[in-house]
C-alpha cells in the first residue's frame, strides 16, 4: 500500500456491515471516498463491483473491489500490517474471533432483523428471547476484557462494533433494552462510542429510530 492508493467504499448509511468497515478503515487511518447507494435503486457501479451478491459494503482498493464486509475488514487488516493487526496473530485466538463474526452474522444478525420483522406478539417476544440468548453468548465470550480484541481493540470489536448504534436505538424505540439486561456489554458499547474511530463511523441512533418506525408502520407491524 502507498500514499497514492485509492480507497472507495459503496455504502449504506444504517449498514452495520458497512459501518464495521467504516470502523476498520478509520482504526487504520486510511483516508476514503464514501459513496451513499441510493436504495431501492442500485447504482451501476455497485452493480459491476458486486455482480453476485448486489450489496454493499463493496470497497475499491486501486479500482479492484473486494465485498462482503467480514472479508473487507481482512483485507483492510492484511494491506495495512504497518499499524497493529486487528485479527489476532496466534491461530487458534484467530479461529476462535471468526467464529465468532460467524456466529454475529448468522445469528444475532437474523435475529435482530426479527425483532423488526414480526407479524404477532408472540412472533416479537420469540425475536426478543433470542436476541437475548445471542447477547448473553457474546457478553459470555467477552468476559472481563475491556476489548474483545483484548487491551485493545480488535478484530471481533470491530465486526461486532457496526451493532453499537442498533443496541441503543433498541433502548431509544422503548420495546426492547437488550443493553441493560447485560452490563458488561453495555460498557464494551460505551467505551467503543467513545473512541473518535467508532462515534465518527457509526450511525446516530435517533436516525436508526426513525428507520425502525418507519420499517414497522409500512409493514403495518407496530404492535404498541
Ligand atoms: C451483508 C451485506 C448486506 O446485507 C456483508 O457485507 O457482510 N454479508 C454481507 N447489505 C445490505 C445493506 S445492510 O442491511 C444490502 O446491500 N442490501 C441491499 C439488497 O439486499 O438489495
Amino acid at each position: 500500500m502507498s500514499g497514492g492508493d485509492e480507497w472507495i467504499l459503496l455504502d449504506f448509511w444504517s449498514s452495520m456491515f458497512g459501518s464495521r468497515v467504516r470502523i476498520a478503515l478509520a482504526e487504520k487511518g486510511i483516508v476514503y471516498e464514501r459513496r451513499e447507494e441510493e436504495f431501492p435503486k442500485k447504482s451501476e457501479v455497485l452493480l459491476e463491483m458486486n455482480p453476485t451478491y448486489r450489496k454493499i459494503p463493496v470497497l475499491i482498493h486501486n479500482g479492484k473491489p473486494i465485498c462482503e464486509s467480514w472479508n473487507i475488514v481482512q483485507y483492510i487488516d492484511e494491506v495495512c500490517c504497518f499499524t497493529p493487526f486487528l485479527l489476532p496473530t496466534d491461530p487458534y485466538d484467530r479461529a476462535k474471533a471468526n467464529f465468532w463474526a460467524h456466529f454475529i452474522d448468522h445469528k444475532l444478525h437474523p435475529v435482530s432483523m426479527k425483532t423488526m420483522r414480526y407479524e404477532t406478539k408472540a412472533q416479537l417476544e420469540e425475536a426478543e428471547k433470542e436476541m437475548v440468548e445471542c447477547v448473553k453468548l457474546l457478553q459470555g465470550e467477552l468476559g472481563e476484557k475491556p476489548y474483545f480484541g483484548g487491551e485493545r481493540v480488535g478484530y471481533l470489536d470491530v465486526i461486532l462494533g457496526g451493532f453499537c448504534s442498533w443496541f441503543c436505538a433498541y433502548k431509544e424505540l422503548g420495546s426492547f433494552s437488550i443493553l441493560d439486561e447485560f452490563p458488561k456489554l453495555k460498557a464494551w458499547t460505551h467505551r467503543c462510542m467513545q473512541r473518535h474511530t467508532f462515534s465518527a463511523s457509526l450511525p446516530d441512533p435517533d436516525k436508526l429510530c426513525h428507520l425502525v418506525r418507519r420499517i414497522r408502520n409500512r409493514n403495518a407491524l407496530d404492535l404498541q
